[in-house]
């Protein structure tokens, strides 16, 4: 497996979850700011142009962070990254789901890229602003769901594999974040893998 990873991105999160499967694989920086994401080396293995992108061994590559989640749960099963029980794991991919197109999409994008939607200055603030509450929202919503668990869905899953990158982004003074989300992010970066 190859992936695509721009380092400090949301492929961190998938860079994570591959290293807890304990299986070989290789990374291909690309790097953001330098647009790499946009030469055709890479437009070639993903036209979206995004990271983060997974090269399979049967040479087709996989994109979109909770697609990539879901696959690599169910191949490597022996890593117990998606729970076995039809309930547990429909909660899982909701709760990755809402980790992906809420807190990250319309919370950090707004915040991190402004200019993409608009090159008013004013506009952009407005952007950053509504991007810090819908994080903080967000971020109040994992710490009600995490309660005082060790991991999310009360076992390691995929969806810790999602907040570690963006509880990693929140880390940032701008953002409160709750006490047992910080002993979360902890927890996950003390794992043995
Ligand atoms: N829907 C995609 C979003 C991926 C995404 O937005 N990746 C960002 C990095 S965090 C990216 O590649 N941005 C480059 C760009 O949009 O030009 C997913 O779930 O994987």
């Amino acid at each position: 497996m190859k992936l695509f990873h721009c380092p400090g991105s949301c492929s961190n999160g998938i860079e994570y979850l591959l290293q807890q499967t304990g299986q070989p694989f290789e990374v291909e920086v690309i790097d953001l700011k330098s647009g790499d994401h946009r030469q055709p080396g890479f437009l070639a293995q993903n036209p979206k142009g995004k990271v983060p992108a997974l090269l399979r061994p049967d040479g087709s590559v996989l994109t979109e962070f909770p697609v990539i989640s879901y696959w690599v749960a169910n191949n490597f099963p022996e890593a117990k990254l998606l729970s076995q029980d039809p309930e547990t794991r429909i909660r899982t991919l909701e709760l990755l789901e809402h980790i992906v197109s809420s807190i990250h999409m319309r919370g950090f994008t707004f915040i991190f890229a402004p200019h993409k939607f608009t090159a008013d200055e004013v506009a952009q603030e407005t952007l950053r602003e509504h991007g810090r509450g819908e994080v903080q929202k967000g971020l109040a919503q994992l710490s009600e769901t995490l309660s005082t668990s060790d991991y999310l869905m009360g076992d390691f899953s995929i969806a810790d594999c999602a907040a570690f990158y963006v509880l990693n982004w929140a880390q940032a003074p701008e953002f409160k974040m709750p006490e047992n989300l910080h002993k979360l992010l902890t927890r996950l970066q003390n794992r043995a893998a």
